[in-house]
């Protein structure tokens, strides 16, 4: 079998997405999910001009070799872009492995480990109250783990907090929006969203929340440690993880359980904080860090320390990287939990899928492959929209981490 085409399609069904379709000789063709957000036609070009052509006339069943070819071969290693591209070719020729073999995904790997993938969802609200209403509605849509997001009184913003409550999606403008910060602000708020929180419910629900990325570390190492009586499932990106020792402060504060990793793209980015046990989580996903190939380094890593995966998986991750991250997750020994951010209806229905939801869990389905398709020509009538995350800065006007 050769690779005989490779087609980059960019469409907008509510928020951008990348996909890549790699085309072979005996007709059988495969995803993969190439979405960067707010750069996504960086990683669209990286792919047209500098991957494609070199992919054409390979043998498609030779994985490995296309991953060492591409990371060692590109000189310029590792980084956002790169990886993304990378994962894209990767996990498009494990869906073309699993449609020759007649397999899913998960089977190539190892396997079922599990009968079912637990997924989170995300609850948020304005203030405490309509936060406390969303938990309510996430676990009576039957979730066992809910992440809880609120509104900070004095900033008119904050991450996290959706206009409509189900489909968030950050990148609102075509050049960043500015929201304003205020560390003291949120950590005076914080610990009283989560005792209302387990005052309601209880302690029945893993109950999730992400910093990301806004503190420094003995800050991270305060709120984790007033966090420790509403006994979280995880603190996510409590400070910015380049400094990787900066978790050793963290550690040394508070036992609350935490979750980094959704922006790292290689195993490197994340080699001290699992060798440290520095981490309980780690949030590396098939999108962003290298395809099915190179998550599953870092798990295999992971394993070795304890350290669970915890998958990112917010709307800006595509279908094809759910349908991929989901036979991962029902086969990975160390899984943890799966983020499951819904998508909108019509991003379903460009990109139909074999995986389902069920009662706070969710399951890949049986279908050859990772079992997600794009649906073109409904994808051609959603054209590019320029979009960028937005940034944060502080109440003096300092940029900060958004
Ligand atoms: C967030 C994401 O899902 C999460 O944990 O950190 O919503 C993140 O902000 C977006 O994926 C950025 O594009
Ligand atoms: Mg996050």
């Amino acid at each position: 079998m050769k690779i005989t085409a490779g087609r980059v399609i960019v469409c907008s069904p509510g928020r951008n997405f990348v996909t890549l379709r790699i085309e072979t000789d005996e007709g059988i063709d495969g995803l993969g999910d190439a979405t960067l957000n707010g750069r996504e036609l960086a990683v669209a070009t990286y792919l047209t001009e500098h991957i494609i052509p070199a992919l054409i006339g390979r043998d498609p069943a030779m994985i490995e070799d296309i991953w060492q070819y591409l990371y060692r071969g590109a000189y310029w290693r590792r980084g956002p872009v790169t990886m993304c591209a990378i994962a894209a070719v990767d996990t498009a020729l494990w869906d073309i492995k699993g449609k020759v073999a007649r397999l899913p995904l998960y089977q190539l790997l190892g396997g079922r480990s599990r009968d079912g993938v637990m997924v989170y969802g995300h609850a948020n609200g304005k203030d405490i109250d309509e936060t406390l209403d969303e938990v309510a509605r996430y676990a009576g849509l039957g979730y066992k783990a809910i992440r809880a997001q609120s509104g900070i009184p004095g900033l008119a913003s904050t991450y996290g907090v959706s206009k409509d409550r189900m489909y968030y999606e950050p990148a609102d403008a075509a050049i960043a929006s500015e929201n304003v910060w205020s560390t003291s602000k949120y950590l005076d708020h914080v610990p009283k969203l989560f005792e209302a929180i387990r005052v309601r419910f209880g302690f029945e629900h893993h109950i999730l929340h992400d910093v990301h990325h806004r503190l420094t570390p003995i800050e991270a190492g305060r709120l984790g440690k007033a966090l420790e009586p509403y006994r979280l499932f995880w603190m996510e990106d409590p400070t910015p993880a380049e400094n990787q020792e900066g978790f050793r402060l963290i550690r040394q504060h508070t036992v609350t359980p935490i979750a980094v990793g959704e922006v790292f793209n290689t195993i490197h980015d994340c080699q001290t904080l699992i060798t440290e046990q520095l981490i309980d989580f780690v949030r590396a996903t098939v999108v962003h860090a290298g395809g099915i190939t190179h998550l599953r380094r870092i798990a295999h890593l992971a394993e070795l320390y304890h350290v669970r995966t915890g998958c990112h998986g917010a709307t800006d991750l595509s279908p094809v990287c759910m349908g991929a991250a989901l036979h991962f997750d029902t086969w990975v020994p160390n899984f943890g939990v799966q983020e499951y951010m819904r998508h909108t209806p019509e991003t379903d229905a460009v990109f139909p899928h074999a995986y389902w939801y069920d009662q706070g869990y969710m399951h890949p389905g049986d279908a050859p492959g990772h079992g997600v398709v794009i649906d073109e020509k409904l994808a051609a009538k959603y054209p590019y929209q320029p979009s960028a995350l937005p940034v944060n800065r502080l109440e003096d006007g300092s940029m900060w981490n958004w």
